[in-house]
C-alpha cells in the first residue's frame, strides 16, 4: 500500500487524509471497491455542504442521541466503509448507550466479516453480532445480501443506527416497525428520504459529535429526551439541508459570475 504524506497546510488536508484511511481499509479488505466509489459520492456531496457540519446536521445529531438513549434495544449496523472510517466511535458510542454492534455487508464474504470484527475488536468491541452463520434470519423483502440478520442482533432491535445505507434495508426496517437513524451526506438518497432520522453530514464528523452527544444527554431524564425527538421532524430537517446546499450553490455562482 502506499502511504502519502498530506501536507497540514493543504486547503483540503483533512479530506485528503480520509482518502488514506479508506487506501488503508481498502487494503485491510474491509472495504470493497464498490465502498471507494461510494466515497466519491460522498466527498462529491460533502463539497456542496462545504465540508462543514451545518446546523441542521447539528440538530439531528442531539435528536439521534436522545433516541438511542431512551432505546431499549439499540443496535449499530457496521459495513465496510463505516468499519474503515469510524471504528473507534463505533465501539464508543455501543459502550455509552448500551448498543449492540453487528456487520451488515451488502459485499458480503466471510473474509470481510473477520476483518471488519477484527477492526472493531482492536479498538475494544467485545462481541461483534452478524458473522457468517450466525446471521441466519432473512429480512422480509429483500434480496441483497444484507437480508441476513443475527437473531440475537437486529432482527431483536427496536433502534438502528445504518450510517452509509444503500436504501431498500431502510424502508424494510422501517416496515418491520423499527427506529432507523442514518448518517449520509445525499440528503437525496433513498435511505435519507426514508430513515426516521437522518443526518446529513460526513460520517468522520458525525460520529464524535454524535458520541459528546451521548455523553451529555445520558443523565437528562427520558420524559424530556421523549419531549425533544417529538418535537423533531425529519422531513422538515432535511428540507432545510437540501435549502443549505442550494442556496449555497446561488450564492458561489453569483460570486464567480461577477469575477468573471
Ligand atoms: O461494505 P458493504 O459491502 O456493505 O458496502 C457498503 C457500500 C457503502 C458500498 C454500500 O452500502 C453502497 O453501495 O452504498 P451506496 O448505495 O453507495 O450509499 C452510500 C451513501 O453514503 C451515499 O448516499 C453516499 O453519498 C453516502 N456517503 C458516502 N460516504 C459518506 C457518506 N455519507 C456520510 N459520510 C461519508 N463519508
Amino acid at each position: 500500500m502506499t502511504k502519502t504524506k498530506i501536507p497540514k497546510t493543504h486547503p483540503r488536508a483533512k479530506s485528503l487524509q480520509v482518502r488514506e484511511k479508506v487506501n488503508e481499509g481498502y487494503s485491510e479488505g474491509i472495504m470493497t471497491e464498490q465502498g471507494l466509489i461510494a466515497h466519491g459520492r460522498g466527498e462529491a456531496f460533502d463539497y456542496l455542504l462545504g465540508e462543514i457540519t451545518i446546523s441542521e446536521a447539528t440538530i439531528a445529531i442531539k435528536v439521534a442521541a436522545a433516541t438511542l438513549l431512551i432505546a431499549k434495544n439499540p443496535i449499530i449496523s457496521v459495513n465496510g466503509n463505516v468499519a474503515t472510517l469510524t471504528p473507534k466511535e463505533v465501539v464508543k458510542l455501543a459502550k455509552n448507550v448500551g448498543a449492540k454492534i453487528e456487520v451488515n455487508l451488502f459485499h458480503r464474504t466471510l473474509e470481510r466479516e473477520k476483518a471488519i470484527m477484527k477492526k472493531l475488536k482492536s479498538f475494544g468491541a467485545k462481541n461483534v453480532l452478524g458473522i457468517g452463520k450466525e446471521a441466519a434470519f432473512e429480512m422480509n423483502g429483500l434480496e441483497s445480501s444484507r437480508r441476513w440478520m443475527d437473531p440475537n442482533g437486529i432482527m431483536i432491535s427496536d433502534t438502528v443506527l445504518v450510517p452509509l445505507e444503500d436504501g431498500d434495508r431502510t424502508a424494510e426496517l422501517r416496515k418491520a416497525g423499527k427506529t432507523v437513524i442514518t448518517i449520509d451526506l445525499n440528503p437525496l438518497s433513498r435511505t435519507a428520504q426514508t430513515a426516521s432520522l437522518t443526518i446529513v453530514d460526513n460520517i468522520v464528523r458525525a460520529m464524535p459529535l454524535l458520541l459528546e452527544e451521548t455523553k451529555k444527554l445520558k443523565n437528562i431524564e427520558n420524559d424530556i429526551l421523549k419531549d425533544m425527538i417529538k418535537r423533531f421532524d425529519n422531513k422538515v430537517n432535511l428540507g432545510k439541508s437540501l435549502s443549505y446546499i442550494i442556496k449555497r450553490l446561488e450564492k458561489d455562482s453569483v460570486i464567480r459570475v461577477n469575477a468573471q
